[in-house]
């Protein structure tokens, strides 16, 4: 008797020019293209197994072991449909395939950090979910390809579909077809940008991203001038630094892209606050480090980012990191100030 199982994982990433607010809600469509670094460490990713059999009745799923309902018009629903949409393609043109699509498919997927730390989750979640059900089914599809289906299991999975830097482009059709990720370099291309995680806090957010984003599309004035006249540029200008491996230009439009996002956020009614006083006393580090280091002639030295929680994300070239690493922990010596699950931090290469 024959198993159809797969295995694949998929890693976190961290958005340098950050996606915020939907055109469609229902494709899951933004307001803006964003750019993101995917982390390349083994201790930040979703690893999924999907298993299809005749004897499944059902389509089942499995978070870190507990079972989780597959609502009918839900985002999990949506995704498991189209993978099995693009497997009677293929079973429509060989017919010695085995009909996996007619078969239920028990999915169990799991993360290697707490699902609570704040940490997106649900990027790396519904990227592995894709690429297992790509794998079980023998789906000829590009990364680019399963990045319009995981874009509608969560937006920004669309992203951890590459390694590397990775760009969503919004796309301009009303189907979303040409919404998707493509990368923008390899990891190989720029080795050096590491990524230190700072984890001021591991309580569950107050408020989702989802609600979140929807209430500043129909509140903030500032979302509007930013999705037209600040992201595009930005996202032109971030492209041209990754390429040319400036972390000068890098670092200074990754801080900047971080900033204008809390203040649409603070511009939404009622405004929302992600950010803590922990966190904001890490931009002040961040932002003392790199004034010392210009004023003495050289370049900027970090990057800080923060998505929507309190826990900062800092990029740097490998050689600054202890630096940094000394500088936070003599800002903030007590060790339960930051619940790292990797021992106070994990610093990350990318890719
Ligand atoms: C990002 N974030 O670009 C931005 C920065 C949070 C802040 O993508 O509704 O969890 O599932 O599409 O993908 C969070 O949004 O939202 C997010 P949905 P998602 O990484």
């Amino acid at each position: 008797m024959s198993v159809y199982q797969a295995t694949a994982s998929a890693p976190v990433n961290i958005a340098c020019i950050k996606y915020w607010g939907k055109r469609d809600t229902k494709l899951i469509l933004p307001t803006n293209s964003s750019l993101s670094v995917t982390l390349d460490q083994d201790h930040l990713r979703s690893t999924t197994t999907s298993r299809a059999d005749p004897s499944f009745k059902t389509d089942r799923l499995w978070l870190n072991g507990k079972e989780e309902e597959i609502k009918d018009v839900g985002r999990l629903s949506t995704c498991i449909k189209e993978m099995k949409r693009l497997r009677r393609e293929v079973e429509d043109k060989n017919p010695n395939e085995p009909k996996l699509s007619t078969y239920g498919v028990h999915i169990a997927s799991k993360n290697n950090f707490p699902t609570a730390a704040g940490l997106a989750s649900s990027a790396s979640g519904f990227a592995a979910l894709v690429s297992s059900l790509a794998a079980l089914y023998k789906l000829p599809a590009t990364p680019s390809e399963l990045s319009l289906i995981s874009r509608q299991g969560s937006g920004s999975a669309c992203r951890s579909l590459f390694g590397g830097y990775v760009a969503w482009e919004m796309g301009s059709a009303s189907d979303g077809s040409d919404s998707l990720a493509i990368e923008v370099a390899p990891q190989s291309h720029w080795p050096d940008i590491h990524a230190l995680i700072c984890v001021v806090s591991d309580d569950k957010k107050g408020t989702s991203s989802t609600s979140g984003m929807q209430r500043t599309v129909e509140t903030s004035p500032l979302l509007q001038h930013r999705i037209k006249h600040v992201v595009p540029e930005r996202m032109e200008a971030i492209k041209k630094a990754i390429l040319a491996r400036d972390f000068d230009s890098f670092a200074r439009i990754t801080m900047q892209d971080s900033n204008q996002f809390h203040a649409v956020c603070l511009d939404t009614d009622p405004p929302i606050f992600y950010m803590n006083d922990v966190s904001r006393t890490i931009i002040a580090i961040i932002t003392e480090y790199n004034r010392v280091s210009v004023e003495n002639g050289g370049k900027l030295k970090a990057a800080y980012t923060y998505d929507a929680g309190p826990n900062a994300v800092i990029y740097a070239p490998k050689e600054n990191l202890k630096e940094i690493i000394s500088l936070i922990i003599k800002y903030f010596p007590q060790a339960d100030a930051f619940k790292d699950p990797f021992n106070l931090f994990g610093a990350q290469g990318v890719g």
